[in-house]
């Protein structure tokens, strides 16, 4: 089936891809070294990210989809049907399936920053669900969020499932749900998955898996700048590390140099102590009021709240007020 028999209008806002020379370079260059999480997302790195959801410690995707599949009618009671269903981040676009039969939005608009990944994702989509048209944007959310052009009318509704919320600090989500505020107009609704604060071994082993995916994951973020920025990484002597840091309410990660040496990434030299680190990823960890208060002020108001019996992971129902 190609794009065209099906109810699909993809834009490219075209995300500027030499954005990933710059801050690579930026970030090894700072006193601590960092490079941002979003450009884990390779197609190799969206595979992985797929692997890390079906492992066993990593409890997000099993808990969120029962209670999106235990509260889809009630969900579905609150935004009404004839709503534009938008999702920043969508990947393969397969929380938004247990929604779409109780919710059924006039339109979906799954946003995504890997463009081969989000074409294929709609495609499939679309031939589940013929009756959906969908709008693929191709963008980097944290930099442009903006709708595409001829999406209907009707209340829009912007869904942020798998808690990728925590990947931003607290004040950056203050910023994205104004933005946000900004584009579903007052009277739209925002439905958000997100992990929550709790005994530190249960997250210390959702990302350490043992069958070594989450490590995989981290580490090919080395083996994409070497190939896409001609590096010199070996990744033989870099290690895999993530842990709760409970000060900051946040899982961190990073990559750890196991001696000193020197990587070369475009043309500039880049030193290494034994010992010293990447950060490459944050996930913050929120308590119900934790987030409410967050949601308050960008102008949400919290209208329902589901969590499952461990108090693992909440989903949040808000309105723009
Ligand atoms: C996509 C940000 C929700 O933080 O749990 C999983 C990413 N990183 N394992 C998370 C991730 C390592 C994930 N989010």
């Amino acid at each position: 089936m190609n794009l065209l028999s099906q109810k699909i209008s993809f834009y490219d806002f075209k995300p500027e891809l030499e954005n990933f020379r710059d801050a690579v370079i930026k970030g090894l260059s700072r006193g601590q070294k960092q490079i941002p999480p979003k450009f884990f997302y390779d197609e190799t790195g969206s595979q992985l990210f797929e692997a890390i959801l079906e492992q066993p410690e990593y409890y997000i995707p099993n808990v969120e989809r029962d209670l999106l599949q235990t509260y889809a009618d009630e969900i579905g009671r609150l935004i009404e049907p004839g709503s534009v269903l938008i999702e920043p981040g969508s990947g393969s676009c397969e929380k938004v399936q247990l929604l779409l039969e109780s919710l059924h939005p006039s339109a979906y608009v799954p946003m995504d920053i890997s463009r081969e990944f989000l074409k294929q994702s709609a495609c499939s989509l679309s031939q589940k669900y013929p009756w959906l048209p969908i709008y693929p944007a191709c963008l980097d959310f944290t930099q442009q969020m903006i709708l595409p052009h001829g999406i209907p009318h009707g209340r829009r509704v912007v869904f942020i499932p798998g808690s990728s919320l925590g990947n931003f600090d607290p004040l950056e989500v203050q910023h994205f749900l104004t933005g946000i505020h900004r584009i579903t107009g007052k009277g739209g609704g925002l439905l958000v998955g997100l992990d929550r604060k709790k005994d530190p071994s249960v997250l210390n082993a959702a990302y350490n898996d043992a069958a070594g995916i989450s490590a995989e994951f981290n580490l090919n973020l080395l083996t994409r700048i070497n190939n896409e920025l001609g590096g010199n990484f070996d990744l033989d002597r870099f290690e895999h590390r993530a842990y709760y840091n409970d000060q900051r309410g946040r899982i961190e990660m990073h990559l750890v140099s196991s001696e000193d040496h020197d990587v070369r990434v475009s043309d500039q030299d880049f030193r290494f102590i034994k010992g010293e680190y990447i950060h490459t990823e944050n996930s913050y960890k929120y308590s119900p009021d934790e987030f409410i208060t967050l949601a308050n002020s960008s102008g949400f108001r919290l209208l329902k709240i589901w969590s499952d019996d461990k108090h693992l992971f909440s989903i949040y129902f808000l309105e723009a007020s």
